[in-house]
């Protein structure tokens, strides 16, 4: 027996006595996909600095190339989001049919109301009508962009908000908020989400329109079915119990997608899962717990949750980080896959404090990586993702590329 059936059969063993099938969580990780960023492709920085990295693509088309290769190394990232303008081309159909001929689909749309000098002081919430005209209506491109990609999915981030007490009217704003979404929704084909994004800070710092996922939900709830709240993870004040917020999305079948990264601080967009992987194993749990809900419709919800990557790589190599995000969120999501249920329902019942944490902590410390190689062997996927990378000869490839790619501009 190698070395890794070894790991395996051990891993099955503990699996067994704890009464979880791993033949099953093996055919759900299989399955589990998520959609990478085409900005994370990208040069970007910080407000000090971008620095510029060779070999970074020059445009949508070379974005979706290394999307792909992320794709053919891991086998779970059939989309790739794209945001309006860094990505515009003039033909959308060419850019998805080049997305098509390598095995991948345009996924959400992002519209972009932070980088026109208009928008300074708001975009869709600003006190001017004609700007306001004008974010609506690069909104509607965006609309009319998901029917050329085929995409049925527009991640809607509003930057809008306030620096000073008394610069701005909230609770107009808000209206013109609810007006400019009313606008968008309307203009949804019937297979279109709209996701809503909030963050609690930045760009303004006094007070953002969508600040939280309260704000976030009432929007989506006035609008109606085809309006869900996208959570993004590094977009809460510290300490803010993510999985609850999850937990309480699901249960009202609002919760649509994810924008997944992690931080220390503020909205760091660093790799997931490399600073707080508790946290991330943790809103898997609630999110595999709906799942598995015979409440049809949070089953539902869960099953089409969008997991998105936003991410962006200021220091850090972009494809590799993009494959260690992939490979971080397929570990925890490989450890929530174990949880004993039905042993964690009983010590819930018993009120058993200690035992219910400990089915939950001892879950997170299992080591899921047979269970990871497995799957990926199964599919004649590399084992280690990352050293297929540095092996594949792809980074000295697109070296002709040369320095100064297409980014945060
Ligand atoms: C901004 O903080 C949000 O996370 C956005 O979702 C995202 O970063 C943006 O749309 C990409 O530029
Ligand atoms: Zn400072
Ligand atoms: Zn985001
Ligand atoms: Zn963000």
């Amino acid at each position: 027996m190698s070395r890794m059936d070894q790991a395996y059969a051990l891993l099955e063993a503990e699996c067994r006595d704890r009464g979880v099938d791993l033949d099953a969580a093996a055919r759900r990780l299989a399955a589990l996909e998520v959609e990478t960023p085409s900005w994370g492709y990208g040069d970007s920085g910080t407000r000090f600095k971008v620095f510029r990295q060779p070999g970074v693509p020059r445009n949508a088309f070379e974005k979706i190339d290394d999307a792909a290769v992320v794709h053919r190394l891991t086998g779970a990232c059939p989309s790739v989001a794209i945001h309006i303008p860094w990505d515009r081309v003039d033909d959308y159909r060419a850019l998805a049919d080049h997305a098509h001929n390598q095995g991948l689909r345009i996924g959400a749309v992002n519209p972009n109301l932070f980088q026109d000098d208009d928008y300074m002081l708001g975009s869709i919430t600003n006190v001017k009508p004609e700007i306001r005209r004008k974010a609506i209506q690069h909104i509607l491109e965006c609309v009319d962009v998901m029917r050329e990609v085929r995409s049925n999915v527009l991640s809607l981030w509003v930057p809008d908000g306030t620096n000073y007490p008394g610069q701005g009217d909230i609770r107009r704003r808000k209206r013109w908020l609810e007006e400019a979404l009313r606008e968008i929704y309307d203009a949804l084909d019937p297979d279109m989400r709209l996701l809503i994004e909030y963050k609690f800070f930045e760009p303004a710092f006094y007070h953002t329109d969508l600040a939280d996922w309260g704000m976030a939900y009432l929007a989506a709830e006035k609008l109606g079915p085809q309006a869900q709240v996208l959570v993004d993870t590094g977009h809460h004040p510290q300490g803010t119990n993510v999985e609850h917020i999850v937990a309480v999305l699901l249960d009202e079948g609002r919760l649509g997608g994810f924008h997944f990264n992690s931080r220390k601080y503020a909205d760091d967009d660093l790799i997931v899962g490399a600073i707080q992987p508790y946290e991330l194993f943790l809103i898997f749990c609630q999110i595999l717990e709906a799942e598995r809900s015979d409440d049809e419709r949070v089953a539902a919800t869960a099953r089409a949750i969008a997991y998105m990557i936003d991410q962006s790589h200021a220091v850090e190599p972009k494809i590799p980080a993009m494959i260690r995000s992939v490979c971080n969120i397929q570990t925890q999501f490989a450890k929530a896959l174990l949880i004993p249920w039905d042993l964690l329902r009983e010590r819930q019942k018993q009120n058993d404090v200690l035992g219910a944490e400990e089915v939950v902590r001892v879950t997170f410390e299992m080591d899921v990586r047979p269970l990871l190689w497995r799957v990926r062997e199964e599919r004649g996927l590399p084992i280690d993702p990352m050293k297929a990378f540095e092996e594949s000869g792809y980074r000295e490839a697109v070296a002709s590329r040369g320095v100064g790619g297409s980014g945060w501009s």
